[in-house]
Formats: structure tokens, sequence, C-alpha cells
């Protein structure tokens, strides 16, 4: 008797569970929107395998009522096209580089100065708490809301000419570099001769020799096939660049609370399967860039330590440029995730 009546519960519970779901998307106040992301590395890359993720959350917490079209390889526009997209209206949502911010908000280019952070845990807990958080908002009154941060890594060089043990060795290369005047100081102070270029004219620049090198996490360097195009890969992890998800800020007051619920609540899912997944594609990354001939050096503690050294005045330079505060109280901040 107790199993049939298990059994017919069960049943039961298996047909009202879509209903259920459906019952309460209904129940909340929630449309069906159709929403475009854009992102600029490929579909098959840490940052496309979290979009895609992003968008099944997105489905899954609205019965079906978001429509989330992810939109890669820089198909809707290098990350500064894009942020205006979103200013302007014309475009719901995107993930991009918070370096690429800093003509909208200048303060995002603190993230950009090198030897910051130690590990992905200290990375974490800054981005995620009061300091990341205060960022984010300041995107506020630009047009732009800042959901959350996903990982880019740990940025590491590669180049054509010749393997980089020292310092030394990045002299006269033409180094592309984000579009960021914190890259540009600090590879023309270690001698490199700094290139801002949009990432979707990356590879090109690298294939017609326009360029020298780039400096990317592993996990970029092999889902956009750098490998290709490159010889050597020197490990120096010199900057933790994050991501930011952005949305248009015309389009998120528009939404009901609800939605702003579903919507903050499935940017924070995809910011921890996003991170969970990079570091598992990074580990990985190395052995496989190996297997596809690229030379691989580590930059020496030592050599690091130099390269701390010859950026001091970086420092200097972006706290005398209005970014003392900030740079403060980001240091205070990795300090205190320390402890
Ligand atoms: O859309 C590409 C961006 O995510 C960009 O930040 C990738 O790190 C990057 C770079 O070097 O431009």
């Amino acid at each position: 008797m107790f199993r049939k009546l298990l059994l017919a519960t069960g049943i039961a519970a298996a047909l009202l569970a879509p209903v259920a779901v459906a019952t309460s998307a209904a129940a909340q106040d929630v449309k069906t929107r159709i929403i475009r992301f854009g992102y600029g590395l490929s579909e098959n890359s840490n940052q496309g395998r979290a979009v895609k993720y992003f968008a099944e959350e997105l489905s899954k917490r609205s019965g079906g009522k978001f429509k989330m079209k992810g939109f890669g390889d820089a198909s809707l526009g290098s990350d500064i096209q894009m942020q205006n997209a979103l200013i302007g209206g014309a475009q719901e949502m995107m993930v991009g580089s918070t370096a690429t911010l800093v003509g909208i908000v200048k303060d995002f280019g603190v993230y950009d100065l090198p030897f910051l952070f130690n590990n992905e845990k200290e990375a974490d807990a800054v981005l995620d708490g009061p300091f990341g958080e205060k960022l984010l908002k300041a995107l506020n009154d630009k047009g732009l809301v800042g959901l959350v941060y996903w990982e880019n890594g740990f940025r590491n060089l590669t180049n054509s000419k010749r393997p980089i043990t020292k310092v030394e060795d990045m002299g006269g290369i033409k180094l592309r570099v984000m579009q960021n005047p914190v890259y540009i100081d600090m590879f023309n102070r270690f001698g490199a001769n700094a290139v801002p270029l949009a990432f979707s004219e990356l590879f090109t620049a690298l294939e017609t020799g326009t360029v020298d090198g780039q400096e990317n996490p592993v996990t970029t360097i092999q889902s956009s096939k750098f490998y290709e195009v490159q010889k050597y890969l020197t490990i120096s992890r010199h900057v933790y660049s994050p991501w930011i998800v952005l949305a248009s800020k015309r389009w998120y007051d528009a939404l009901s609370a609800d939605e702003k619920k579903i919507l903050n609540e499935a940017a924070v899912a995809s910011r921890d399967f996003e991170r969970k997944d990079s570091r598992e594609a990074s580990a990985q990354s190395v052995a496989y860039l190996k297997e596809k001939g690229m030379q691989i050096n580590e930059l020496s503690p030592a050599e690091l330590d130099r390269m701390r050294e010859m950026v001091k005045p970086a420092f200097d330079k972006y706290a005398a440029d209005g970014g003392a505060e900030v740079l403060k109280d980001l240091q205070a901040a990795i300090t205190a995730a320390r402890k």
C-alpha cells in the first residue's frame, strides 16, 4: 500500500513539477525577454563556456522567459564598442576586461597594476568584497550596471622573437597590450615597445608581424590559438586580470524586482561556474601549449623581484594621476584578505 502511495505521489510530483516552475515564473513579474550578450573570446573558451552556462541559468530561473543569446569573437564589437552600445541601450549585456573600462571609470585601472595579487583566493576576496563592490557601483551613473566579476586570470608573455628569461630580453619587442595607460607605461618601462590594440585585432597583428608578442592568461593563449603564431611562452603572472559582466542600465532599470533578482542570482552562479572552469582549464593549458610546440620558460623569483622594482614608478605615476586613494584602498583590501 505504502509503495503504491509513494509511486502515485512521485508520478503526481513529476507531472506537476514543470507546472510548478511555470507557475512560479508566472506568479513572479517576469516577462519574455531577449538578451544579446556580447563577448570577445571564442565560443570554445572559458569565457564562451561561462556565457552558455549563464544563459542556461537565466532560462531555468525564469521559466524559459529570459532568452539570452551569446555573440562571441567580438561579433558585436570590441569591449569598448560594446560598452558604448550598452550605455546607449542598443545591446543588453556583455563581458569584457576591466582594463578597457578606464575610459568610463578611471579607477578600474587600479586592477592593472602589476604584482598586486599573489593568488586567486586573494583576488576573489577583494573583487567580491567591499572594494570590488564599490567599483561596480561607480558604473551606475555612467549608464552601466556591473553585476559580477569573472576570472580572466594571471597574465603571461608570448612572443615570436626570443625566449624572455630576463627583463632585458623584452628590449625592442613590439608587444601588444590592452588599450590602457597602465599597461602601456608598464611594458615601456620593461623596455618593450607597447602597442595598444583591441583584442579582436590581436591574432592578425601577431600573424602579420605588426606586433611580435602579447600577454594574456594561458587559457586565452590556448582558446585564441596564439600558439599558431607565437613560439615563446614566458610564465610571468605579472597581472591578475578580472573580467566584468555588464548590463545596460537603461535596460536593467526597466526590469521588475523579480527579474532583477533572477538576473543577479544567475550572475552569481555564472561567476562561481566560470572561476572553477577557468582554473581547471588553466591547469591543463601549459601542457597543451607545450604539445603544440611552444617553447616555455618560467621567470625566476629573482627576475620577478627585479621587475617589481622596475615598475615601482608606475605605481607612483598611477597615484599622481589621481589614483592615490583607490590604490591605497585596494592595497588595504589585499592586506585584509591575507589575514
Ligand atoms: O573581449 C576580450 C576581452 O575579454 C579582453 O579583455 C581579453 O584580456 C584580454 C585582452 O588582452 O584584450
